[in-house]
C-alpha cells in the first residue's frame, strides 16, 4: 500500500485511508536524523511577531495556542512546507484542504508522519501530545506570514563591533591560518575555530540560530557564518584571538553566504541568500554594510507560474568574472549577479532546473554543478559563457554539498555526488573539451555503504574518496563512511565506522573535509545536543585514527570548514 499512497496528495485522502496510511507509516518513522533533515532546522521567523487568524471555519485556538502553533510551524514544518504554506519539497498546506481533513486525522499525520518522507513528530518525540493538538488545530488556519525585511531593518540590525580603522594590519597571531578548521556547532548556535595542526579548539564564537556554513573571503583574512536566523558574522581571523568584527541579520530564515573572489575585487563584496524574505543582499565585504537588497519573488522557469517565495539556495562567487552564482530553489533559476556596477546591476537569468540545492566547482571552476535534487538531476553553469552547459540525470535526490573532483582513470575529470534517495555516488565528466563524449553524462556508479548521503569529499593530493550516510535509518550505517580507491574504482569500499572509534553510540556521522596537506580527512561524529559529540581525524593513506577531537563545548558539530580548501574551493 506503501506504494500506492506515496504520490497521493494529503488534502484527496479519505480519513479511513489517511489513519491507515499514517498507521503504515508509524513503522518506517521513529525519529531517524533523516527525519529531522527533511524537517528541517527551523527558521526564526516563529519569534517575529504575525497576525492571528480569525476564520470561523477553522478550529478555535487562543492567542497563546496559536502563538505557540506558530513557533512550531517554523521551527520544525516551514523549511519543506513553505513559509507561506504553499508547499516547497514537501506539499501544501493551505487551510481549505486541512479543513476537509479535519483535526483528528491531521494528529495522526503529524504524530506518526507520512511514507513520502514526513517524519513522525510524535514517534520521535520532537512534540508532545498538546504540541501535535495545537499543530493540527494551526494549520487549518490561513497562514501568517512573517514581516518583510527592508534596508531600514537590515540597517538598524547591523553592528559594527571593530570598525576597519581599529583592526590589526598583519596577522597578530601564531596560527597557520591556512590549517585552521571552522566548524559548525549547529544546536549551540556556535562556531569553533580548531587549530588543524594541534587539533586544539582556539575559541568558540556565538553566531546565528543552528548556525550553518562558513565561507572564507578570497585573501583567507575573513570568515563568513550564516545562522538560520539571518544573522551574518564576520570574523576577522587576523586578531589575537580571531573574533566577530560586524554582524548583520539580512532576513529571518537563511543559508548561504559567499564574498568576491575575482580579481580586483578581493574581499570587497559579501553576499547573503535568505529563504525569508526571499532576497538576496549584496554588502560591503569588510564591515557588512548593506548595499542593496534583490527579491527572487516571480516566476517558474517551466511553466512560468508564479511563486510567492523562491528561496535562494547555494550561492557561490566567479572565477571567471566579478559575477555571484545565485540558485533559486522553488523557480529553477540560476542568477549570474555582476557585482561589478551595483547601482545598474545587470543579472542573466538561466533556466536550470526546478528545487537547486547545493553544489560546487568543476576541477577547472569554470562549471557550477548544482543538485535540483526533487528533480533527480544536477544542473551544470557555465560561468565563461554565461549559459547552462546541461542538465545531468542522476539518481534519487543528489545531495553533493560542494560535491568533489578527481581524475578518473578511464573517462578525465569527473565531479561526483551521493544521492538521500539512493546508494549510489554519480560520477559525471567535466572536461568537454578533452573528454567530450563523456561530458556532462553519468559515466560511472559508485556504491556507497548505504543511501541517505549528504557528503562526500576527495583531494587532489588524495587517492581515496570519502562518503557518509547520516540520514540512512539504520545505526551502524549512518555512523559509518565508505573510502573508496579511485585507482581501483571497481573495487568495493572499505567501510569504516566511525562513531564507534569516537567511543560515542547515540550519534551520526558526517561532512568529510581535509586538511590542508591533503592527507587527513575530518568526520564529524554527531551526537543529540545533550549527549557527547566528537570530531574523528583519520590518516587519509592508511584509514587508521590520528586523533579523536572531544570537548564539552563540541556540541553538536556538522560542517567542517578547512580555511585554505575553502578559500581556494579545493574539493
Ligand atoms: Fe544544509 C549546505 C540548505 C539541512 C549541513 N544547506 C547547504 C546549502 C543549502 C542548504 C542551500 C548550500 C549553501 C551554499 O553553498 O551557499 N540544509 C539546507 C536546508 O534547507 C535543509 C535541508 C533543512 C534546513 O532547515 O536547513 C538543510 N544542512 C542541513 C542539516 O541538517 C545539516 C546536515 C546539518 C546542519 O549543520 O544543519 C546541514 N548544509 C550543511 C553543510 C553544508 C550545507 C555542512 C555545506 C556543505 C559544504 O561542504 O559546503
Amino acid at each position: 500500500m506503501k506504494k500506492v499512497m506515496h504520490g497521493l496528495a494529503l488534502a484527496v485522502l479519505p480519513l479511513a485511508v489517511s489513519l491507515a496510511w499514517a498507521a503504515d507509516a508509524a513503522k518506517d518513522h521513529k525519529g531517524t536524523p533523516g527525519d529531522q533533515y527533511l524537517a528541517g532546522a527551523g527558521s526564526g521567523a516563529g519569534k517575529l511577531e504575525m497576525y492571528q487568524s480569525t476564520d470561523p471555519n477553522a478550529p478555535a485556538m487562543t492567542k497563546a495556542e496559536f502563538d505557540a502553533g506558530r513557533q512550531i510551524y517554523f521551527d520544525r514544518c516551514a523549511g519543506c512546507h513553505g513559509v507561506l504554506r504553499k508547499g516547497a519539497t514537501g506539499k501544501a498546506l493551505l487551510p481549505d484542504a486541512m479543513q476537509k481533513l479535519g483535526t483528528e486525522s491531521l494528529k495522526i499525520f503529524v504524530g506518526y508522519g507520512t511514507p513520502g518522507g514526513m517524519p513522525g513528530f510524535g514517534t520521535s518525540n520532537e512534540m508532545s501530545d498538546k504540541d501535535i493538538d495545537i499543530m493540527a488545530r494551526y494549520i487549518q488556519h490561513p497562514a501568517p506570514t512573517p514581516p518583510e525585511w527592508g534596508m531600514k531593518e537590515m540597517k538598524a540590525s547591523w553592528k559594527v563591533l571593530i570598525p576597519e580603522s581599529q583592526r590589526p594590519k598583519k596577522q597578530m597571531n601564531k596560527l597557520n591560518l591556512n590549517n585552521v578548521f571552522s566548524v559548525t556547532l549547529r544546536d549551540s548556535g556556535e562556531l569553533a575555530l580548531i587549530d588543524g595542526d594541534s587539533k586544539k579548539i582556539i575559541t568558540i564564537l556565538k553566531t546565528g540560530f543552528a548556525v550553518h556554513i562558513s565561507r572564507i573571503s578570497k585573501s583567507g583574512r575573513y570568515l563568513y557564518t550564516t545562522g538560520r536566523d539571518g544573522l551574518i558574522n564576520l570574523i576577522d581571523l587576523w586578531m589575537e584571538t580571531p573574533q566577530t568584527v560586524a554582524t548583520i541579520r539580512t532576513g529571518s530564515d537563511a543559508r548561504s553566504i559567499d564574498t568576491s573572489k575575482y580579481k580586483g575585487y578581493e574581499d570587497k563584496i559579501a553576499i547573503a541568500g535568505s529563504y525569508w524574505p526571499p532576497a538576496y543582499v549584496l554588502m560591503d565585504g569588510f564591515t557588512l554594510e548593506p548595499k542593496k537588497i534583490v527579491s527572487t519573488r516571480g516566476y517558474t522557469y517551466d511553466e512560468q507560474e508564479y511563486h510567492p517565495e523562491p528561496r535562494v539556495a547555494s550561492i557561490v562567487a566567479s572565477h571567471y568574472k566579478p559575477e555571484f552564482v545565485v540558485n533559486v530553489k522553488e523557480t529553477g533559476k540560476i542568477l549570474l549577479v555582476d557585482y561589478s556596477d551595483i547601482k545598474n546591476l545587470k543579472t542573466t537569468e538561466i533556466e536550470a532546473e526546478r528545487f537547486l540545492h547545493d553544489g560546487g566547482w568543476d576541477s577547472s571552476k569554470r562549471y557550477f554543478l548544482v543538485a535540483a535534487n526533487m528533480r533527480d538531476t544536477v544542473s551544470v553553469v557555465d560561468t565563461k559563457d554565461g549559459k547552462l552547459a546541461a542538465n545531468v540525470k542522476v539518481g534519487t535526490k543528489p545531495h553533493p554539498g560542494r560535491g568533489t573532483n578527481w581524475v578518473d582513470g578511464k573517462n578525465g575529470p569527473v565531479w561526483a555526488t551521493g544521492h538521500l534517495g539512493d546508494e549510489r555516488i554519480a560520477l559525471i565528466g567535466t572536461d568537454p573539451k578533452k573528454h567530450p563524449k563523456q561530458a556532462w553524462k553519468v559515466v560511472r556508479w559508485l556504491k556507497n555503504h548505504g543511501s541517505g548521503s549528504l557528503f562526500l569529499k576527495t583531494h587532489p593530493k588524495s587517492s581515496h574518496l570519502w562518503s557518509d550516510a547520516p540520514l540512512n535509518p539504520d545505526l551502524e550505517t549512518r555512523q559509518s563512511v565508505s573510502v573508496f580507491d579511485l585507482k581501483n574504482p571497481d573495487k568495493p569500499a572499505k567501510v569504516i565506522n566511525i562513531a564507534k572509534i569516537a567511543g560515542i553510540s547515540e550519534a551520526r556521522v558526517t561532512h568529510p573535509e581535509y586538511n590542508a596537506r591533503g592527507d587527513e580527512v575530518w568526520l564529524s561524529v554527531w551526537g543529540p545536543k545533550d549527549k557527547e559529540s566528537a570530531i574523528v581525524v583519520m590518516d587519509d593513506k592508511t584509514m587508521k585514527v590520528k586523533t579523536v577531537i572531544k570537548d564539552p563545548r563540541l556540541v553538536t558539530p556538522t560542517g567542517k570548514f578547512n580555511v585554505h580548501n575553502t578559500q581556494y574551493d579545493v574539493y
